[in-house]
């Protein structure tokens, strides 16, 4: 087991569908816990550095047009391999095959708009998590608000 962080962002198709309070309850529910979050929308670079690795795919454009298009919801989640297990609950990219029970396979119709992003790496995760949140901001929530004062 390791403790890791991991950079979770709920798509502009699902902040339009009103599924941020679905998916941050059922990573709640799962035990892992929100360092940061935040409603944005981003803009091309900010994309373009976050999809990097499908620079050369013929849908980059299209991706990254997607990604724009409107407020996404980014969230860092802390927990006991947290990488892999929001892999799980995520589903496969195309939510034609993604299992039910998973927010792709109970969520999604479209592996063009299918709701929600989960780093696949320790390497990405902190890419993405300093792209989005910067290292300043990259702190827990614990710092300012201890979990004995949260009732
Ligand atoms: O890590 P995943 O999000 O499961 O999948 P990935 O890293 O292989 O692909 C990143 C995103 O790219 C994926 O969530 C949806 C999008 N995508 C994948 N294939 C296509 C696509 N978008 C378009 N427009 N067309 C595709 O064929």
């Amino acid at each position: 087991m390791s403790l890791q962080r991991t950079f979770i962002m709920v798509k502009p198709d699902g902040v339009k569908r009103g599924l941020i309070g679905e998916i941050i309850k059922r990573f709640e529910q799962k035990g892992f816990t929100l360092l940061n979050a935040e409603l944005m929308t981003i803009d091309r670079s900010k994309a373009e550095y976050h999809y990097m690795e499908h620079q050369e795919k013929p849908f980059f454009g299209e991706l990254v047009d997607f990604i724009t298009s409107g407020p996404v919801f980014a969230m860092a989640w802390e927990g006991e391999n947290v990488i892999e297990v929001s892999r799980l609950m995520i589903g496969k990219t195309d939510p034609s095959e993604a299992m039910p029970g998973t927010i792709r396979g109970d969520f999604a119709a479209a592996k063009e708009e299918n709701v929600i992003h989960g780093s696949d790496s320790l390497l990405s995760a902190e890419r993405e998590i300093e792209n989005f949140f910067g290292l300043l901001k990259r702190r827990s929530l614990e710092d300012d608000f201890p979990f004995e004062d949260r009732k």
